[in-house]
């Protein structure tokens, strides 16, 4: 059964209960109205930021509302978790390990200690090495085994060692160098590989093997396959394997029973998250179509987000104000999902990847202790670049019963000035923010109806479905441009929304132990689908549908 949001999280009353009777009269107020009587409204709720600027004057809050969920961040002690966070503390205390990403784009270079240890030498390390390794393949001088440059780099990893570089170097593609490709490969559906083999040259491609463990079976059954292909496409030598064939991982003994040379392994460690770990050696697929200048600007946009992040006001910190208008829709207002609706192509899966990094995150039922929640935790995310989605799911957010808040991410100046596209673009998102606002009332309906002519026995009919409620709420962002540093700084205000939602919860973010069980069972049918005799030790379903597979 869901949640209510009754009950608070450690240490949070009474402001919880405070916040509960406050929704209760802004439930009452609506937008338009809000906004007619405060003409201050979108000053007093905005923030800009370097090249952002966050107006979230349209959702459904007060100056109260703001006050009392600042109160719930003090109450929860966000402060002394951002530090812990940033100094290396083993936040994650289901595995016992720091929480460290920001230490990979860490740029003012400050130590950051782990067991003692200052981390920041080892990351410069392999910054450095992917760095020379960058050069050397985009200047043409890494060869192939028959001499050519190379001209396709294939990425094989799934979730964070996927999903992250993948998001970053589509969201880039204006940057990639000319006459460099980058594909990517995650899923163990063989449709993946196959159609991806299906167009490169074994001569001119270079595989990375992505994988913190190593052991992923989707990423190992991928990466067996590439090798089988590459050897059978390249006169089955495998000295020339070590040309085609380089990793990313935190297992340098699994990287070397595949095959693959110790000084080809581009390491990381066991305190970055995979869902965080585009800044490190995975982001090599980017670092190789952008170059290392660019992806370097990545981390410095993250790093800039990371230290406004930490010294911000909360009322003028941008992850904090959108982790706590999280929590004022979850527990509050009882909504429990939030879209993300990029205007601009090249972001076209950031939804997804915002979908891996919040859920995996903070889909949690149990707080640090391991006692159950008795209230609820992360929404269900969910999206599509705009403007796809006007023309399809749109017509829930306007007219149905569920509430949908979401973000509007718009770049001001585009990479593809073609025509009058922008300018559409642009209308489109702003023009979506106000009709969700807004919205139309029925007399405007009547009003509107009659003025071109109808009669009024149809109007009588046609107006309640040409009504709109309105008092929709949404953020808009708008970004001057998506250069690299912008989106580095982008993806680290959504990954430090989530940590202070997960602080508000008393949850760990960190984990994901959620993902273990459908591994385990997989295994254990892998082997039912291969055995001679019936399967008969799950349920009636499962028996059922592996028996039936079995038989086609
Ligand atoms: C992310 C998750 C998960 C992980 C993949 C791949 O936070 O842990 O998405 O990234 O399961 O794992 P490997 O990198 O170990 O192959």
């Amino acid at each position: 059964m869901p949640h209510t949001s009754q009950s608070s999280p450690q240490n949070l009353e009474p402001a919880w209960q405070t916040l509960l009777a406050h929704a209760q009269q802004i439930k009452q107020q609506h937008l338009r109205h809000l906004f007619a009587t405060d003409p201050k409204r979108f000053e007093r709720f905005s923030l800009a930021s370097g090249e952002f600027l966050l107006d979230y004057s349209k959702n459904l809050i007060t100056d109260q509302t703001l006050e009392l969920l600042l109160q719930l961040a003090d109450g929860a002690d966000l402060k002394g978790w951002i530090k812990r966070m940033f100094q290396g503390e083993k936040i994650n205390n289901t595995e016992g390990r720091a929480v460290l990403h920001t230490a990979l784009r860490n740029q003012s270079n400050t130590p950051v200690m782990v067991d003692g240890e200052d981390v920041m030498p080892e990351v410069n390390r392999v910054l450095a090495q992917m760095e020379a390794f960058c050069n050397r393949i985009r200047q043409g001088q890494w060869k192939g085994y028959s001499g050519k440059p190379i001209t396709d780099i294939v990425n094989i990893g799934i979730g964070g060692s996927g999903l992250g570089p993948h998001m970053v170097a589509t969201a880039l593609r204006p940057y990639w160098k000319d006459g460099l490709n980058v594909h990517f490969v995650s899923n163990v559906d063989g449709a993946d590989i196959n159609e991806t083999l299906a167009g490169i040259s074994a001569e001119t491609t270079l595989f990375i093997i992505a994988s913190k463990t190593f052991t992923t079976r989707e990423t190992m059954t991928n990466a067996h396959t590439a090798r089988q292909w590459f050897l059978q496409h390249s006169g089955n030598d495998h000295k020339r394997v070590r040309h085609h064939f380089v990793a990313v991982s935190t297992n340098a003994t699994a990287v070397r029973a595949f095959g693959i040379d110790h000084d080809n392994m581009f390491e990381f460690w066991d305190w970055v998250g995979g869902r965080y770990s585009l800044w490190s050696a995975i982001g090599l697929p980017v670092a190789l179509v952008v170059g290392m200048d660019n992806f370097r600007n990545l981390l410095a946009g993250a790093h800039e987000m990371d230290q406004h992040f930490c010294n911000a006001e909360f009322s003028a910190n941008l992850p904090v104000i959108l982790g706590l208008l999280g929590v004022w829709y979850r527990n509050f207002i009882g909504v429990g999902n939030h879209a993300i609706l990029p205007y601009d192509h090249s972001l076209r899966l950031l939804p997804a990847y915002l979908q891996q990094a919040d859920m995996e995150s903070n889909g949690k039922r149990v707080t640090r202790d391991g006692s159950p929640v008795g209230y609820s935790t992360g929404p269900v995310i969910w999206g599509q670049p705009g403007t796809n989605g006007q023309h399809a799911f749109f017509q829930l957010m306007h007219q149905g019963t569920e509430l949908a808040p979401a973000d509007f991410i718009l770049p001001a100046h585009t990479h593809h000035p073609v025509s009058e596209h922008h300018k559409i673009l642009c209308a489109n998102c702003i023009a979506q923010t106000e009709a969700l606002m807004r919205g139309k009332t029925e007399a405007e309906v009547r009003e509107e109806l009659a003025a071109a002519g109808m009669d009024a026995a149809r109007i009588d009919r046609l107006a309640p479905h040409r009504t709109f409620p309105g008092n929709k709420p949404s953020n808009t962002l708008l970004i001057r441009k998506l250069t690299p540093h912008n989106l580095g700084k982008l993806i680290a205000m959504y990954e430090h929304k989530i940590f202070v939602e997960s602080i508000i919860w008393n949850i760990n973010a960190f984990d994901q132990w959620g993902v273990e069980l459908g591994k385990q069972l997989a295994g254990v049918i892998e082997k039912e689908l291969d055995s001679a005799s019936p399967c008969t030790g799950h349920d009636g379903s499962t028996n059922g549908l592996v028996n039936y597979l079995k038989k086609q």
